[in-house]
């Protein structure tokens, strides 16, 4: 089942300079920065109440990041939802039909298991799913 947006994903060029920027917009600082090289992204996380917001810089050129802003310039890139189930949600949500981009869950940042559906399955928009990693 799904439970509620986890966090929104924010593509951008620098994370210093982003971080700054969000620090003026929101108020308050980033809690966390965490590398994720598997993922090739770089990442820093703000608390607004309840809501997570992830910032992601590329951390190299074939990193999805850099792609992303490559061709559609800074901006939301995904939508996360947190799963209480994330194995049987993956199950789910392929016999649904949806394009499932990973073959099993995988460690993300902030001590997460995920997997992302493609964004041409989603109307346009990148949805990643996320269940907290538990051991
Ligand atoms: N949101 C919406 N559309 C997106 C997108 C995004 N984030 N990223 C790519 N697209 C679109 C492209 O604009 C392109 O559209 P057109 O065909 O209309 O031009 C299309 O998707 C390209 O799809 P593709 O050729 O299959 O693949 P790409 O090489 O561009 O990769 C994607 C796209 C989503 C499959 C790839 O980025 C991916 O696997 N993402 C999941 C992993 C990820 O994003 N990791 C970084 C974040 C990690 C974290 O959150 O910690």
């Amino acid at each position: 089942m799904i439970k509620k947006i986890e966090h929104i994903g924010i593509a951008v060029k620098n994370l210093n300079h982003s971080n700054e920027l969000f620090k003026k917009l929101f108020g308050a600082s980033h809690y966390k920065i965490e590398t994720v090289e598997s993922e090739g992204v770089g990442t820093s996380f703000f608390m607004l109440g309840e809501t997570k917001i992830e910032l992601l810089e590329a951390t190299h050129p074939e990193s999805a990041i850099a792609k992303f802003i490559d061709k559609k310039g800074e901006g939301i890139h995904h939508i996360a939802y947190e799963v209480d189930d994330i194995y049987a949600e993956m199950e789910r949500l392929k016999l649904e039909g949806f394009d499932v981009l990973n073959k099993e869950p995988k460690m993300g940042a902030d001590n997460k298991l995920i997997f992302f559906l493609h964004p041409k399955s989603t109307n346009g928009v990148l949805v990643e799913l996320c269940q907290e990693r538990k051991d």
